[in-house]
């Protein structure tokens, strides 16, 4: 409970902020785009990790509210990027959606304002959503996400390979990127296994038009492995751990 009402004033004060990891054009080497997380330095606890107060928005409603500070917040970053630096224009930054929001949100009324506020392009915005979003009312989801591509963002389903990755997902709505879970690509330079469900998921994308991002890669047995079975795209603590805001700037200069 006191970490509820620490929470809302985390919120309320700007305590909490964004940290950004870099994702990686496997074959070039360069940052196209980061990913947004959130993170809480809790005043007395310190360091309060995601894993533990997403659950506890989730629960109680403040994910509503934290959801659309990230949104902004990355938009906001990422003008401010595109504005002092050269070569930013592709640049795009991927924010985590929560299925809670899909639920009691108005999702593409908070990207529109986002846009608006910020000057950023839709096509720089990628909305990360996961499986679990999408079961709970597949049609009212598919219609939530139509809604957002119109608007220009697009979208990448999270976490892939875990739950059910039920094909209809990729059927169904409009994805445009996969990103192959960390627990596949963690195996893959020890297990053959993964590798080949590895293989089919970029071969499946490529067939389907969408692009596939590895999440977690941690060394250079993994890099050469995920470009060897056809992964464009990556991210991890082999290229860089998500950085705060001066550190992904510095990162960026280094890369462009
Ligand atoms: O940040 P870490 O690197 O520890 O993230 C842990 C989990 O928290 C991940 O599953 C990530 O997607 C989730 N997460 C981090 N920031 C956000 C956020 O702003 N919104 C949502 N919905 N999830 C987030
Ligand atoms: O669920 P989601 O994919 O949004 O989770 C992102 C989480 O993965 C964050 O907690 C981030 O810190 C973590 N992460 C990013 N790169 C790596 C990595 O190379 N190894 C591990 N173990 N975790 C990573
Ligand atoms: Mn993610
Ligand atoms: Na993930």
């Amino acid at each position: 409970i006191q970490l509820e009402t620490d929470l809302r004033k985390a919120i309320e004060n700007e305590e909490l902020e964004l940290f950004y990891q870099p994702i990686i054009d496997l074959e070039q080497g360069r940052t196209i785009a980061f990913e947004a997380l959130t993170r809480w330095h809790h005043p007395e606890r310190g360091f309060v990790s995601p894993v533990d107060f997403i659950p506890l928005a989730e629960e109680t409603g403040l994910i509503l509210p934290l959801g659309r500070w990230a949104m902004l917040e990355s938009c906001r970053q990422l003008r401010a990027w595109q504005s002092s630096l050269a070569g930013t224009k592709d640049l795009f930054i991927n924010v985590n959606m929560s299925a809670v929001q899909f639920l009691q949100d108005d999702i593409p009324a908070t990207v529109a304002q986002c846009l608006a506020e910020t000057g950023i392009q839709g096509r720089n915005l990628r909305l990360e959503i996961t499986e679990t979003a999408l079961v709970a009312d597949p049609d009212g989801a598919a219609e939530c996400l139509h809604a957002i591509k119109r608007l220009g963002p697009t979208l990448a389903l999270d976490d892939f390979g875990t739950g059910y990755s039920s094909l209809n997902y990729l059927n169904n709505f409009p994805i445009d990127c996969i990103k192959i879970d960390r627990s596949f690509v963690g195996r893959v330079d020890r297990d053959d296994q993964s590798a080949k469900i590895i293989r089919i998921i970029t071969m499946l994308a490529d067939t389907l038009k969408m692009s596939v991002v590895a999440e977690g890669i941690e060394n250079s047995e993994q890099h050469m492995m995920m470009r060897s079975l056809g992964c464009r795209y990556g991210q991890g603590f082999l290229f860089s751990r998500p950085l705060p805001q001066e550190e992904a700037t510095a990162h960026l200069k280094a890369s462009l």
